[in-house]
């Protein structure tokens, strides 16, 4: 027994064979926390493989990853895998379909669940979850701290790429002092930042740019200016010949605006589908709303996917953003 971090440190340095997941569509946290572990395991002597059923965006394909990822378990071939790592992750269907039913079918004699996410089903038989750790992968290095790894390398810029991509580059309400304490030691410990933000940050498409330009200009304001809402047209990104990808953390651009509480953002997600992200400042709670309606998240940032064309998921999130938004003072 004893806490869950030092259980998994000893399952580090006992077992043999590991397969790191995180969820799909993976954000900088879940590669982050996957590549980090990654390094870590490899620092350990261990053979690692990773899995994503996405693979690794093109917009995240600079990071050092350690060890090969693959989206299909067949690609692990004749390695077996004893030890599942997960993280990043709040329930087995966000990894996707495959490795759930892998999971479900028994196929690791121990899974480790690494996450500051709530969700339902609780699964894994280690479990390290704190709510309220601003990024997976600020759990990912206090494990390797507390095993005696420092941050530097590879394993440091994706923990730290973690940490800006939660943290919204250290601007969110979720960015404690812990978080800036470990970034000041990634830093210390040869961090080179030029480098880190030319490869992640200013990488930009022309393309990209303007659909940005494009739902800037759509945006527009509800209930009192508290709530403001942008909603991607089917085909859009199409024409641009763009993927979701694309529009990653334009969200958190609706909280620009003054007097603004919640920010809502969907978009097509296939015939009839759409994907709802919510943010919000302040006390304002949009996992709540996200919950209700079958999502999850964190109270600043949460999502959902609707069966329901975008329109439609617009006029069901504008009243719930309503209530939420009730009451408050105009700032
Ligand atoms: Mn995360």
């Amino acid at each position: 027994m004893g806490e869950p971090k030092d259980r998994i440190a000893r399952l580090f340095r006992e077992a043999d064979d590991f397969l790191v997941v995180a969820h799909h569509n993976p954000d900088g946290d879940a590669l982050g926390a996957t590549a980090a572990l990654a390094h870590l395991l490899l620092f350990l002597g261990k053979r690692v493989r990773l899995y994503n059923e996405s693979g690794v965006p093109e917009d995240l394909a600079w990071l050092d990853l350690g060890a090969p990822l693959i989206s299909r378990l067949a690609d692990l071939h004749d390695f077996t895998p004893r030890v599942a790592v997960i993280a990043d992750c709040a329930e087995p269907n966000r990894t996707g379909g495959e490795f759930a039913a892998a999971l479900a079918a028994g196929r690791f004699s121990h899974v480790v669940v690494i996450d500051h996410h709530t969700g339902t089903p609780v699964f894994g038989d280690i479990r390290w979850v704190e709510p309220h750790a601003a990024a997976a992968c600020l759990l990912v290095g206090e494990l390797a701290q507390s095993m005696g790894h420092d941050l530097s390398g590879p394993l440091g810029e994706a923990v730290y790429l973690g940490l800006v991509s939660d943290t919204g580059s250290f601007t969110f309400a979720n960015t404690g002092a812990d978080v800036f304490d470990m970034a000041a030691v990634i830093v210390r410990q040869g961090l080179d930042l030029d480098s880190f933000t030319a490869r992640r940050a200013n990488n930009w498409t022309l393309p990209r740019l303007h659909v940005w330009g494009e739902l800037f200009c759509g945006t527009k304001l509800a209930h009192d200016g508290q709530v403001a809402y942008a909603v991607v047209p089917d085909g859009l990104l199409e024409q641009y010949g763009l993927d979701n990808r694309a529009l990653e953390e334009f969200v958190s651009w609706l909280r620009r605006l003054r007097g603004v509480h919640v920010g809502i953002f969907i978009r097509p997600d296939g015939p009839g589908k759409s994907k709802v992200s919510l943010r919000s400042s302040s006390e304002v709670d949009v996992q709540k709303i996200a919950a209700r309606l079958g999502g999850g998240g964190h109270k600043n940032a949460a999502g959902v996917a609707l069966n329901a064309p975008v329109n439609e998921a617009l006029h069901i999130l504008l009243p719930l953003a309503g209530d939420a938004v009730k009451g408050l003072g105009r700032s």
